[in-house]
């Protein structure tokens, strides 16, 4: 597979010079700087793809080209917005770029209650507490059903069993402090979302009254019409996608959890069986971020990589663990739910070009105090991504070795 690494632009603190000591072949990047919903002209993409190829780089993918609020709830000018969309994937592909990740998640691109949460050996990963969440939810957010939507929460079988998350809710109000709901609103809307999303930025000043009007664009939006509205969306530019050779891939709902009231459609092996037979072209395809499905109790994420590598035009690879109780955190690449070894086997043997990159990774060695993104450190993706140059580097080897004999 093609070694990528997600790069937030010139005003990323790890350069284009460290990245090529380490390995990366390409880049994974967009445009931060152009307001969302505005068109990615030729120049601007030319500009960041020249600098890139300066320092011997390729940009591989572009992670993402957004798809506004208004294209997911089906607002009144959605078709303006594709019309848009479709002009930035003819320049896009224009300059060569023909790889697009995106995502169909309502309001919230990704969400992680503790983005330092301390491991035994000194080092931290991201952590997702549903009752911080819920929390947030109820008391911070005071979203209207919240908490009755929490008082019908189920887990997946198997984990949370007997978890009373009102009750532990209603515990974490008795001892919850100014300091730790600032925390939680600057993890969940601000730290995570500023730096990827577009519709949150680092210094908004009232980020939940912000957060309230979004979520009331989805009243009355269900799965089923979030999904009709993906359809509408992916048939609209797939003409555009065929006429330049564009690979759209889609990124799963992180967490793959229904959250804030909201409809999530990219969780499960059906909703991706779903929407890859909903527009069945191979320019239709997937974002295979093994870190989101892992978290989701009930993804077998090899027999989802087996079954969706065909369809899979970029690798995210990372690994969840899920506690007993329900909570997860991002596990070393070597270890929790994801199996990234075996997923290394399957799509390396599906195409040994497709991209991978190593999504998020260990915040370790002084990475905290250097100002890098939220699950985007240096020197924890660095491990991991050397992690998996050897898996792959074992996998090249193991193609040249004789095979053994049938018997003795
Ligand atoms: C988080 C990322 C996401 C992802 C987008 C793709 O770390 O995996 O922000 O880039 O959802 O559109």
């Amino acid at each position: 597979m093609e070694k990528t690494w997600r790069w937030f632009g010139k005003k990323d603190k790890i350069t284009l010079a460290m990245l090529r000591q380490i390995g990366v072949e390409g880049i994974v990047t967009a445009l931060h700087d152009v307001p969302l919903g505005e068109i990615w002209t030729r120049e601007a993409i030319r500009d960041l793809r020249e600098l890139i190829e300066s320092y011997g780089l390729r940009w591989s993918v572009v992670e993402s080209l957004p798809v506004t609020e208004t294209i997911k709830y089906g607002g009144p000018d959605r078709d303006e917005q594709i019309e848009i969309y479709k002009q930035s994937l003819r320049n896009l592909s224009a300059e060569g770029i023909h790889t697009v990740c995106y995502n169909f998640m309502p309001v919230l691109d990704w969400a992680r209650t503790d983005l330092l949460h301390p491991n035994a050996d000194g080092s931290s990963n991201l952590y997702f507490s549903y009752s911080e969440f819920a929390f947030f939810d109820i008391h911070i957010l005071k979203r209207k059903g919240a908490r009755e939507d929490w008082a019908a929460f189920t887990f997946p079988e198997g984990v949370g069993e007997g978890r009373d998350i009102l009750a532990e809710v209603d515990a974490l109000a008795k001892e919850m402090t100014p300091e730790r709901e600032h925390e939680l609103v600057e993890n969940i809307v601000i730290k995570t979302q500023g730096f990827v999303s577009g519709n949150f930025r680092e210094d908004d000043e009232a980020p939940l009254e912000k957060f309230r009007q979004f979520l009331d664009l989805y009243a009355g939006i269900d799965k089923a019409q979030l999904q009709a509205n993906l359809k509408y969306f992916l048939e609209a530019i797939m003409p555009v996608c065929e006429e330049c050779g564009m690979k759209m891939c889609v990124h799963p709902d992180d967490p793959p959890i229904p959250i804030l009231g909201l409809p999530r459609i990219v969780r499960t092996a059906e909703d991706i069986r779903w929407f890859l037979n909903a527009v069945p072209n191979v320019h239709n395809g997937l974002t295979f971020c093994a870190g989101s499905l892992s978290a989701g109790a009930y993804n077998d994420v090899v027999a989802m990589a087996r079954e969706f590598a065909p369809r899979t035009h970029f690798v995210h690879l990372r690994s969840c663990h899920i506690f007993p109780n329900g909570d997860f955190t991002e596990a070393s690449h070597l270890g929790g739910r994801a199996d990234l070894i075996e997923l290394c086997r399957i799509f390396e043997m599906e195409s040994p070009s497709l991209p991978f990159r190593v999504d998020h990774g260990r915040t370790m060695l002084g990475d905290e105090s250097r100002g890098y993104n939220a699950g985007y450190s240096f020197l924890g993706r660095m491990f991991a991504m050397a992690q998996m140059q050897g898996v792959l580097a074992t996998l090249e080897h193991e193609k040249t070795l004789a095979p053994l004999p049938l018997e003795g």
